[in-house]
């Protein structure tokens, strides 16, 4: 087992059912890449919401091979070259977990008044529905909340995601569940997460 993730899992079901899986492995990534991480040149991304354009209330980049860039929310974030570090990691994701992830789009929230609202992430240009997330810096909220309230998810669900934590949403979660990481006016500290997904490679 790679020195840098921890052997003892501990691995916190939020959402498992039949076609559903949300989980995290706690403490899961243990060295520090900090440093790497405040290095990379953020960019500040607009969405597009029926016609006018927003500035993202958090900063992101996009690293892939793979693909040329990510449309979401009516405009196209352009990929960078992998950091070889971060490339290291997904390499490790794909090996533990028997993925194909080809991309990682990281995002930087400065402190708790930067946040991500509630959103589905699109699944259309991925080759597998499986989404993960790891987490450095600031520990944060994670909520989920179903699109369809049922006698089976009647509420949302509040967990945290802290340092080292790698988060798996997989199966049908995007399309039955939006997520968010909501502003916490007492979070003065940055966080960091990498987000891993495998896209359909462009021709
Ligand atoms: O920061 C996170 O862990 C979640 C980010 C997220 O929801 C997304 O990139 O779609």
């Amino acid at each position: 087992m790679s020195k840098e993730i921890n052997s003892k899992h501990n691995i916190e079901f939020i959402i498992q059912s039949n076609d559903l899986l949300v989980c995290i492995y706690r403490k899961w990534y243990t060295k520090n890449i900090w440093s790497i991480l405040e290095n990379i040149e953020f960019i500040d991304h607009h969405v597009n919401i029926r016609g006018v354009l927003y500035k993202q209330n958090r900063r992101v980049y996009l690293m892939s091979e793979s693909i040329n860039g990510y449309k979401y929310s009516g405009t196209m974030l352009e990929s960078k070259p992998w950091i070889p570090e971060i490339k290291n990691i997904c390499d490790l994701i794909n090996k533990v977990f028997k993925r194909t992830f080809n991309a990682c789009l990281i995002n930087e929230y400065i402190d708790g008044t930067q946040k991500i609202g509630f959103h589905s992430d699109e699944t259309s240009s991925l080759n597998d529905n499986c989404i993960v997330s790891l987490s450095f810096g600031a520990t944060r909220k994670f909520l989920l909340k179903p699109k369809m309230y049922s006698s089976e998810f009647p509420s949302n669900t509040e967990t945290f995601v802290s340092n080292g934590d790698l988060l798996i949403m997989a199966g049908l979660v995007q399309e039955k569940f939006m997520h968010s990481i909501p502003a916490e006016k007492d979070v003065s500290d940055k966080r960091i997460s990498l987000t891993f997904r495998s896209f359909n490679v462009e021709k």
